[in-house]
Parts: C-alpha cells; structure tokens; sequence
C-alpha cells in the first residue's frame, strides 16, 4: 500500500537484514523497549506528533524478534501516535501473549478505558519529558492519570534527559506506583560515570527502591561509539560505564530493549544484531544477563507466570 506520509527529512530507516548475535541470550528474553510506527496507511500519525517516521509494523518487529532469539517484546507506545495506541494495541493482540504495552493516555481516560486497555495487555503509560517529543503536560494531569492506573497495577514509564532531572527529582520521587525511567535518564555520557551528574540519578534510584530502569539505548547515547555496524563487538564503549554501574548496583531492577526501529537517530542506523552483542559488555555474568533479560521483565509485565 502506498505510505500516505512523508517522512521527516533526514530520516533514517531500521537496518535491513541484522546480523545474527554472537551473544545468545537467555530462554524466555524479553525486548523490554521496542515500538512500531503505523503502517501509515493502516494507523495514521497524530496531528501533533513531533516527527513522521517510516512504517514499522508489528509482523517486522516480530520477525526481529525470532531473528534476535528473543521471546517476548514489552511495546511502548511511540509520540508519533500520540494517545491514539491502535497501532500498539494491533500488535500486542497479534502477538499471541508475548507482548505487552505501554500507553499513552489522557488525563480524562476513565476506568471502563483502562479496563478495557488491562485486558489488551497494557500494563503501564508513558510520561514523557523530552522538549523535541511532545508539548509539555502538567503535573496536575500526570497526577491524576497515576491516581487512575494505580489500582490496577500498572507502572508509569518516565523519559527524560539527565539535565532536567533535578527540576523534576521531587515529582518522580512522589509516583507511588513503580517507575521505570527510560534509557537510564539520558546521561551525558561525555561527563565521569562517577560524577555528580550520574550520582544524582544513582541516588534517585538508591532513595526510591520503586525506580527501575531500561539500560538501553547506548546508540542514541553514544558520542565516540563506535557504532553497531560492520561486525563491531565492542559497540558503544563509552556507553558502557554508565550502564555497567547500573546494572551491577540494582541488578533486580534494570531491563533491556532493543528501541527498535530507532526512532529520530541522525548519524547511523545500527545492525540490531551487533545490538545484541552489546549486552555482556554491560551485563558481564550469566546471574545478571538472566535477570536483565528475563526474570526482571518477566516479573513486571508478566508476573501471573512467575512462581
Ligand atoms: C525512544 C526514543 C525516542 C523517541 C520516542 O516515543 C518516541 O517518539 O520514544 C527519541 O527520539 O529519543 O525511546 O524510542
């Protein structure tokens, strides 16, 4: 079907063709942070969305998924379709129980809606607080949203960069649900791992034992790589610090996620594969590289199945 958008200019496409992993991840792995986009002729872009990507469906993320040796994929709702999560309900119902989403919704979303989205598979929603994504949301609304999700269990997902936090520090510290931040808050991964920038977030995750983090996205990170392309297994060095310290201080509440298809990334595309190879360089034993990639993600989305 002809794509009825056009993409922003300058947009990357995903890899076409990843290299199989080096690294074999565990049985049962979950991709905790993944999203598809339309297709656009199917589920179109919101009006206010920040960018126009190309089409990333569910049957592609999917065949990433087999391809990669993952099992299971957590969908977080993208900006590009704003509150309207039919794409990432599409998939999740397609997906045969291994998936679950994460939504987008409006303060005045009422409890028959969120029932209605718990028995699609949704168990959290995303706040977002990255300027170039969305327009920003008072905290009144946010408030009243974890007033609503709160009794059935969900979580709110955070996205961030580092710079803002200590603006925001006292609200995330107030969420009573459990919180997962994106892409560990968005270091400037420049600075010492062991500075005060990157203590701060340490410290929000130290004070608030319900603060769980994706250390993921060391491509959108990264300053002096080198990229995941062309065989490289030792991708994103200068990432690797950052997550490592995470990784080994709260290993029972860090996971891992591809981010495929890599929205808004404007200097390479990575091999998803080489993507993959990435994890032992930050997960370095096979106690943590379990809990990263299975019992972690098993026991926030899927916890009915966890004994
Ligand atoms: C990510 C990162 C980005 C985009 C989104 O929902 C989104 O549009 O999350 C970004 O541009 O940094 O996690 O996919």
């Amino acid at each position: 079907m002809t794509e009825m958008f056009t993409k922003t200019p300058g947009w990357l496409d995903w890899y076409k063709n990843p290299s199989t992993p080096t690294f074999k991840v565990p049985a049962g792995a979950v991709d905790s942070h993944c999203h598809v986009f339309g297709p656009g002729a199917e589920f179109q872009f919101a009006p206010e969305r920040k960018y126009t990507p190309c089409d990333a469906s569910a049957d592609q993320l999917f065949a990433l998924r087999d391809h990669l040796g993952f099992s299971r994929n957590v969908i977080v709702q993208a900006t590009c379709h704003g509150a309207d999560n039919s794409a990432m309900l599409d998939a999740v119902a397609r997906a045969d129980g291994r998936a679950r989403g994460v939504a987008t919704v409006k303060p005045t979303v009422t409890e028959a809606e969120l029932a209605e989205l718990h028995e699609a598979g949704v168990r959290g929603v995303r706040f977002n607080f990255v300027k170039r994504l969305v327009d920003r949301v008072p905290t009144e609304n946010l408030h009243t949203i974890v007033e609503k999700i709160a009794p059935l269990g969900w979580h709110v997902v955070i996205y961030f960069e580092s710079a803002d936090l200590p603006e925001l520090y006292d609200f995330f510290s107030s969420i009573p649900t459990d919180v997962v931040v994106d892409h560990m808050g968005r270091p400037d991964v420049t600075k010492d791992p062991n500075g005060p920038e990157f203590d701060l977030f340490v410290r929000f995750m130290r004070e608030n034992p319900n603060v769980w983090t994706k250390v993921s996205c060391p491509e959108r990170l990264s300053v002096t790589g080198p990229a995941a392309l062309d065989g490289e297994q030792h991708a994103y060095t200068d990432v690797v610090p950052f997550a490592r310290r995470i990784v080994e201080e709260f290993p029972t509440r860090v996971l891992w996620g591809t981010d495929w298809p890599h929205p808004n990334l404007k200097n390479h595309m990575p091999d998803d594969g080489l993507m993959v190879d990435y994890i032992p360089q930050i997960a370095r034993t096979p106690e943590l590289q379990q809990a990263l990639l299975v019992d972690n993600p098993m026991r926030l989305y899927w916890p009915e199945e966890v004994a």
